[in-house]
């Protein structure tokens, strides 16, 4: 392979979008699989990172669901929907001073990032199994305006000292 690995990984991300492909990759039975090495559920492009669950201190409480997710591919993406497993309901949520509202999608243009963080960007995860504990793991699934999906793992913590999730106590869903 005489291409630099993040080019070929643009070349088969734009493949598998059926953007076109520019003919100078040699038809391969493997060549097809090199976007999937990530899982079944990757969108060719985008990149997911720091996933976690903050538990809520009340049980029965929502949690907050925190990420990264980076666009390397070269089309821009909307972010249509989320699912927690192990949440009855997912929501994407955006803070405003004081209080939060709901957003249906968000644009990722080609090499940003977006960040759901305290503060800011969240997802609430409503009606959690008792399964989802501390110290285990959740997914996070999300999908995108086109339909493709993309998951990635969950930490699940107890809200720390260092949480601020005061943002979370004024708003009622
Ligand atoms: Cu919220």
């Amino acid at each position: 392979m005489k291409l630099l690995p993040s080019l070929a990984l643009l070349l088969s991300a734009g493949l598998l979008a059926g953007l076109g492909a520019c003919g100078k990759e040699p038809d391969s039975p493997t060549a097809s699989n090199e976007a999937t090495l990530s899982g079944p559920d990757a969108k060719p492009g985008l990149v997911a990172s720091d996933g976690k669950l903050v538990l809520p201190v009340v049980a029965g409480r929502p949690g907050a669901v925190y990420f990264t997710v980076r666009n390397d591919g070269a089309e821009p993406v909307t972010l249509a929907g989320v699912h927690v497993d192990g949440a009855a309901k997912a929501q994407m949520h955006q803070t405003n001073g004081g209080s939060m509202s709901a957003i249906e999608s968000l644009p990722i243009d080609p090499g940003a990032s977006v960040v759901f963080a305290p503060g800011g960007l969240h997802v609430m995860a409503f009606d959690l199994s008792p399964k989802v504990q501390a110290g285990g793991t959740a997914e996070l699934t999300l999908t995108f305006s086109d339909g493709d999906k993309l998951s990635m793992p969950l930490q699940v913590e107890k809200m720390g000292a260092g949480t601020d999730m005061g943002d979370m106590e004024g708003m009622q869903h």
